[in-house]
């Protein structure tokens, strides 16, 4: 193994010794899964995305796994913040590795209100808001509401002074990637990470003649190999339009080292990995990490920086 190449990277101040984390909501809902990746070769862990108070989520089945990836409807099932702001803000930046908060409200009241305890608390690492369930039935994903994206970040950015991320839902329409980077480079934020699943998808089982996840009717998330072009196109997309103040984490369809060089040729500073280490626990981390190694070892890159954003067209 080549020791002269780094898969080091940063988010703002934040530094991390890998690029490679677990993607909220995946073996990130107790404290026994968060402690497991940050003791494999993950630079860091987010958590699954809290609630003010706990919650059990929708009913099961609600994920099952299909050969190009998964289908979910989990509906939010966590601990509640305060379970969340006690290990983030435990862990933060023990032996060099982030903590990454995620909060998810039903509702722009609960963002505001889950954020306020965080700008009060001594957590000092990064915090997500998830702008992009698409599991909470009746409720649309905030993330495709440009104004109200607009809405709960002037509000928010009056009192909090922390750096916050954001979780972007996937958007496919070239008007939609223009929309929301005005929004966004309109605010200090620290960083995006795109994409959530893409969601309201429809897994069909033709034997049996059903859906295959309970909640919704059958609708619900997808993650996986359905994803990848979606990322690299969402990554891509806003790292063209964005600032360059804030940074991109890519989420989507990564489960290879290949899958992350891609990533990282389209802009993005970190990387997440969802469906896949769903598969494969923490053993992925380190799995991905020799084959981006051994990549670029072979295309003669040392750090990221060699090719990060470095796509070439046509
Ligand atoms: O819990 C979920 O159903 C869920 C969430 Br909060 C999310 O952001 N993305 C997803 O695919 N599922």
């Amino acid at each position: 193994m080549q020791t002269n190449i780094s898969l080091a990277s940063h988010i703002g101040d934040y530094q991390f010794d890998n690029l490679l984390l677990n993607a909220a909501g995946v073996r990130c809902a107790s404290t026994e899964e968060l402690d497991k990746i940050l003791d494999s070769d993950a630079g860091g862990c987010v958590t699954k995305s809290a609630t003010p108070e706990p919650r059990k989520g929708n009913e099961s089945p609600r994920m099952k796994a299909t050969s190009m990836g998964c289908i979910n409807s989990m509906g939010l099932p966590n601990h509640g913040l305060d379970y969340y702001l006690k290990f983030a803000t435990e862990k933060q930046g023990n032996h060099g590795k982030q903590v990454i908060l995620s909060v998810a409200g039903l509702s722009i009241d609960q963002n505001i209100e889950m954020l306020k305890k965080v700008q009060a608390s001594s957590f000092s690492g990064l915090t997500e808001l998830n702008l992009s369930c698409p599991n909470i039935a009746g409720k649309s994903q905030l993330g495709y509401d440009f104004e109200a994206v607009r809405d709960v970040l002037a509000a928010t950015f009056k009192f909090f002074k922390k750096p916050l991320g954001l979780k972007l839902p996937p958007y496919f329409d070239f008007n939609q990637f223009d929309g929301i980077a005005d929004v966004l480079n309109d605010f200090p934020i620290t960083y995006i990470n795109s994409i959530n699943s893409i969601g309201n998808g429809l897994v069909v089982d033709p034997e049996t003649e059903s859906v295959v996840i309970k909640p919704k009717g059958g609708f619900g998330g997808l993650g996986g190999d359905y994803v990848k072009p979606t990322a690299l196109a969402n990554v891509r997309a806003l790292r063209l339009r964005l600032k360059p103040e804030i940074s991109i984490i890519g989420t989507g369809g990564i489960k290879s080292g290949k899958d992350v060089f891609e990533h990282v040729l389209c802009g993005a500073d970190l990387v997440q990995i969802g469906t896949a280490f769903g598969f494969d626990g923490t053993p992925i981390f380190e799995r991905i990490s020799k084959e981006l190694t051994e990549l670029m070892a072979q295309k003669g890159y040392q750090t990221l920086a060699d090719f990060r954003g470095k796509l070439k067209t046509i």
